[in-house]
């Protein structure tokens, strides 16, 4: 039987690496893909939706990046197989590959997706010098390292995107970076105002909790908006091991750590919150009884003007 057109089908994450990786594999295999963009609680659904609704046999590949399965058991036996590659840089993702059998995966500790799959794919000499350019700011916002000029304000532009945002990335960046269009400098300026709006009139909170031992500084405040800038905000400047966003509009909570504390937030946030987890480095949770228990040890601080 003639071998039919196979397909192409990516799933990735919702957040800029996610973005940079699809990116990536696209501009390098210049292959046509239908994708879905997940986030890591709902990629079971997402995911195992498209699995029951469409052939696999159809598809030459089908990959996965920057979206940690092993959260979900069943998603990864569903997913193992010869014709999906899966490549990811999760600290609990690398814990599990080796329960893959049949999948083929690139799954490490790496600063981001984007620069794993730049380096599977030979990005080096398939991507023009301002595409590599795209790569290596969307690689130093993964990794919060913030030495490339623009990769901040990069995920600034990202975010502010509605609907489908990656489509609309790879539509702005679509020939790597060489400046911010005038739409994008008026969002970034918009955005690093409304920030400093929230900075300057926050409700500081503290609290010392012993967790393994060792006494740690928890800063809390409440904000609806910025939560990732409000978390390394407070973190920095009022010297916290530990920073707690509480968004009442959302009842949730994130939970983010500086970069010398070794506390698993993911293990904190499943035994503060009744609904609650993510990532060693980065958690949340849904507000809730035992919480509000537990912020009763908190007491204003006197609030630095910034
Ligand atoms: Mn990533």
């Amino acid at each position: 039987m003639a071998r039919k057109n196979k397909k192409y089908h990516v799933f990735t994450d919702c957040d800029l690496d996610g973005a940079g990786a699809y990116f990536v594999l696209k501009n390098t295999t210049k292959k046509s893909y239908t994708y879905t963009v997940a986030r890591v609680v709902d990629a079971d659904v997402k995911i195992g939706a498209w699995f029951e609704k469409n052939n696999i046999n159809d598809y030459e590949m089908i990959y996965i990046l920057d979206l940690d399965i092993s959260q979900h058991p069943e998603l990864m036996k569903i997913v193992d197989r010869k014709n999906v590659t899966i490549i990811d840089h999760h600290s609990s993702h690398i814990e599990r590959a080796d329960q893959y059998k049949h999948a083929r995966i690139n799954i490490q500790k790496e600063t981001s997706t984007t620069k794993m799959v730049y380096k599977q794919f030979d990005g080096a000499n398939l991507l023009s010098p301002r595409q590599k350019l795209l790569v290596l700011m969307v690689d130093d916002y993964d990794a919060y390292k913030f030495k490339i000029p623009n990769s901040y304000e990069l995920n600034i532009v990202f975010w502010s995107y509605q609907g489908d945002r990656v489509e609309k990335f790879l539509n702005d960046f679509e020939t790597g970076f060489h400046e911010f269009k005038q739409t994008h400098k008026n969002i970034i300026s918009f955005y690093v105002k409304k920030l400093k709006n929230i900075i300057s009139t926050l409700d500081v909170h503290t609290a010392q909790v012993s967790i393994h031992g060792k006494k740690r500084k928890i800063v809390a405040v409440f904000a609806t908006s910025c939560i990732n800038d409000i978390a390394s905000h407070i973190i920095n400047n009022y010297k916290s091991d530990i920073g707690f966003v509480v968004n009442l509009n959302t009842n949730k909570v994130s939970l983010r750590r500086s970069k010398t504390c070794d506390v698993n937030l993911a293990s904190l946030a499943e035994k503060l919150f009744d609904v609650g987890g993510g990532h060693e480095d980065a958690a949340g949770g849904v507000m809730c009884e035992k919480f509000l228990t537990f912020t009763k040890i908190f007491k204003p601080m006197s609030i630095k003007k910034f």
